[in-house]
Formats: C-alpha cells, sequence, structure tokens
C-alpha cells in the first residue's frame, strides 16, 4: 500500500520558477531534458492548490475524476499541492491515490504561498495543456470541460470568468465585491496591457498551454497567478467561460490584507519588468527593480540625514562637524536596514546568521566611505574640471555614486558566499 502511495509522492522542485519544455524529438533542449518525467507526457494536468483543505479535498477528486475519465481516460493527472498544511491535507490525498490513479501530490516543505504552489506544481507537470482549481468547490468543476474545449479550439489561455455571461458571484458582501473591483480598477491603472486583456483577471481557475509559459522565468508574489501569465506568458490568443464562485462550504478562506499588498507589489513588479526599463535591464543584465528600491532606500537616507543634522546642529547644538557625522552614521545604520530587509531580501535570507549580518553592515560601512570619496572626486572633476552647475555636478555625482555604490553592494556584499 504505502509503494502505490510513494509512487504518487512528487517532490517538489526547488530553484528557479520556470516551467520546462516539453522535448521534442528533435530537441537538445538541455532543460526539457532535466524533467525526465517529461519523456511521456500527457494531455492535460490540473493543479489543486491546498492550504487546510481535508474536508474538501476528497469531494474535489472525486468530482474531477468523475469528469475527466470520461474525456480524457488515461491522459490526464490531478496535482494537490500541499504545502504542509497543520491539517495534513496531503496526507489525507495520498490515501486517496489508492482510488483515483490519476491523482498525485507534491508536499513542499520549504516553500509557502498560492502561486509559487501553481508553479512548482506545473514544473512537475506532464501535460501538454496545465491548469489550476481551487481546493475549496467554489470553482465548479463542470466548467473544466469548457476550458479545455477553448484550449483545443486554439486559444493559448481560457479563463472561468466571474464578468462575462453566464458569471457572478454567489453571495459576496458589497464591502468584498467593492475591494475586488477596486483592485481591477488600480490594475488597469498600473498594468492596462494585462489587466484590459480578460475580464477576470483576478480569476484562479484557468487552463494555459504549456508551450505559451515554457522556459520563462517566473516571478509572481501573492495570490493572483493569473497576472504572471498574462504577463510574462507568450499568450497570443485568450478565451472566457463564465462562472458562479460558489460559497466556501467547509474549512476556512486565506484571504487577509496581506494579500491585497502582495497584489500591488505583484503589479508594480511586473509593471517594471514588462516596461522599457525591465527590457533595457534584462539586455544589459542589470536588475533594474532592485536598484529602483536601492535608489529609494537611497533617498529615505537623505531625509533621515537631513532631519537629524537639524536634530544634533540646531536642535542639540553640539557643532556642525560631530552633527554630521552622528546623522550621517545613522542614516547609513537606516540604509543598511532597510536594504537587508528589503532590496535585497531574498540574499539576506541566505545568510541568516548575526555574524554574516554583522559582517555585511561592516562592509556597507566601507562601501558608503568609498561612495563618498568618490563623490567628492567626481564633484571636483565635473565642477572644476568640466565646469559644469555646481547642482548639476553634485546631482550627476550623487546619480554614479549610487549606481556604483549598488553594484558594489550587490556583488561584493549582499552577495551569496555560503549556500546552504
Ligand atoms: N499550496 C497552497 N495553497 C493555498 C495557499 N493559500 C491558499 N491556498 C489554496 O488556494 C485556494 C484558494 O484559496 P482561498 O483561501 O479559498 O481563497 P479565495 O477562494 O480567494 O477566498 P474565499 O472565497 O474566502 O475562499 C484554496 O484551494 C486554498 O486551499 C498556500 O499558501 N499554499
Ligand atoms: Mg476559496
Amino acid at each position: 500500500m504505502i509503494n502505490i502511495q510513494q509512487k504518487h509522492l512528487l517532490q517538489a522542485p526547488s530553484g528557479l520558477l520556470q516551467v520546462p519544455r516539453l522535448p521534442q524529438s528533435s530537441s537538445t533542449d538541455g532543460y526539457a531534458a532535466q524533467a525526465s518525467n517529461l519523456i511521456f507526457p500527457i494531455h492535460f494536468t490540473l493543479i489543486i492548490p491546498t492550504f487546510n483543505e481535508r474536508d474538501n479535498i476528497e469531494k474535489m477528486v472525486a468530482q474531477l475524476s468523475q469528469l475527466l475519465d470520461k474525456v480524457l481516460p488515461n491522459d490526464y493527472e490531478l496535482l494537490v499541492v500541499d504545502d504542509n498544511s497543520p491539517d495534513r491535507t496531503w496526507e489525507y490525498a495520498l490515501h486517496l491515490t489508492e482510488h483515483y490513479p490519476n491523482l498525485q501530490v507534491m508536499l513542499r516543505q520549504n516553500e509557502r504561498g498560492l502561486s509559487t504552489a501553481v508553479i512548482r506544481g506545473w514544473q512537475a507537470a506532464r501535460g501538454e495543456i496545465v491548469g489550476v482549481i481551487d481546493a475549496d468547490l467554489q470553482h465548479p468543476p463542470e466548467v473544466l470541460l469548457k476550458l479545455l474545449e477553448k484550449i483545443e479550439c486554439g486559444a493559448d489561455l481560457a479563463v472561468a470568468s466571474r464578468h462575462v455571461e453566464g458569471g457572478g458571484v454567489s453571495s459576496w458582501s458589497a464591502a468584498r465585491r467593492v475591494l475586488s473591483r477596486g483592485a481591477q480598477l488600480l490594475g488597469l491603472v498600473i498594468l492596462p496591457r494585462v489587466l484590459s486583456s480578460v475580464t477576470d483577471p483576478m480569476s484562479g481557475y484557468f487552463l494555459v498551454k504549456r508551450k505559451a509559459i515554457a522556459g520563462i522565468p517566473l516571478n509572481p508574489v501573492g495570490y493572483k497567478i493569473l497576472l504572471e501569465v498574462i504577463g510574462r506568458g507568450d499568450i497570443q490568443q485568450i478565451a472566457e467561460v463564465g462562472y458562479v464562485f460558489q460559497e466556501r462550504e467547509v474549512g476556512e478562506s486565506k484571504v487577509t490584507w496581506r494579500q491585497y499588498k502582495d497584489y500591488l507589489h505583484h503589479l508594480a513588479r511586473l509593471r517594471i519588468d514588462s516596461g522599457r526599463l525591465g527590457k533595457w535591464g534584462r539586455q544589459l543584465n542589470f536588475p533594474v527593480g532592485r536598484f529602483i528600491r536601492f535608489a529609494f532606500v537611497g533617498l529615505s537616507g537623505l531625509l533621515v540625514d537631513m532631519g537629524l543634522l537639524y536634530f544634533f546642529y540646531d536642535f542639540l547644538s553640539i557643532g556642525l562637524t560631530r552633527s554630521a557625522i552622528f546623522a550621517g552614521e545613522l542614516a547609513i545604520v537606516n540604509n543598511f536596514l532597510w536594504n537587508d530587509r528589503w532590496t535585497f531580501k531574498d540574499l539576506a535570507q541566505k545568510q541568516s546568521s548575526w555574524q554574516q549580518l554583522l559582517k555585511r553592515f561592516l562592509k556597507f560601512n566601507i562601501i558608503c566611505l568609498m561612495g563618498l570619496i568618490l563623490k567628492i572626486l567626481l564633484l571636483n572633476i565635473l565642477f572644476n574640471g568640466i565646469h559644469l552647475n555646481a547642482y548639476l555636478a553634485n546631482f550627476l555625482a550623487i546619480a554614479i555614486v549610487t549606481a556604483w555604490n549598488f553594484w558594489i553592494n550587490l556583488r561584493l556584499n549582499w552577495r551569496v558566499t555560503q549556500v546552504d
């Protein structure tokens, strides 16, 4: 028994969030070859992301299997991707594999979050078409057949929508409706191309052709995986099918304010990556988003420096030089903390001991000091040598030193030297 279940327990992929291509007979694509299970591709893989859905999963799997057994016998797989739920949904789903041979389970222990769960599932999937559906029966399974039909008729992406004919929400509160529409409107302003291409960009129920997303590095934040697929995928044709979003019968919602924050973060990231700056950055292999964060932190440091200078010099009257030293050092502390917690957060998390943190802080101080010397040098060259206006010369010197500081910090300070 255990062996049958073990066969259905898939390893969670790690590393880059990138769906492999299906190998073509003549292909020498190393990335595709890595995914050995892709030697035997199937027609369709549906991801069911779960977190504490033990009470829903059996009904969900039963309904989906019944539908798909008729139209795609043995040519589909259902893949439950569970983030180590406290209610042990994964274990329960694994028991179900004895009755549902097309069911697979992936247990993730080192990562959390809906969007990455879906992508990790697609990375292990064998389907030429891949998709996602909620586990809590809010997405009616029968709509799946219409979505599949749309893909078979040529769509690259088929989205189940609450806002086309036949769609709706069963009994959402007025507040939730307003929030959902408000988020959509805001998205339209920040990312019009993506948000206007479908009526329900927030939908978590859709299918996509593997070839439209394969080989593309994905980088979502939060819940809205569809934004990522439209924003980064090679999607030419989109179809929509109406559906009514059902009320949850059992289990708890995981939606909190954090999802709204993540949504904004995701929009901003897609905006930067898809804009001219992002394209330029990719060509030059320059991390534009990180640099923008670094520049914002620099700006906050300037405000801290000026404010504290006023406090020490005007308020405490401790002399200009001493005031400038204290204010400057505290601004460096401010910048370091923001950069460590925000700009380079992903890299800092990989080197999380106190000693490593202290080392980074000391190096950051040295780099800032070198930056200051470089700034004075540049200012002199631009002002005395090229005779630029003093303020323009100062601005240019700051811009160049910021870029230099960023590059040195990225390459020498937050660089991961030890991989855990
Ligand atoms: N693997 C994984 N699944 C998740 C995570 N968060 C949510 N899910 C699953 O994603 C699906 C959608 O989550 P819900 O909390 O139902 O979100 P929702 O449907 O927008 O909100 P409600 O209407 O309140 O249910 C469900 O199947 C959840 O179990 C997560 O962090 N990891
Ligand atoms: Mg739900």
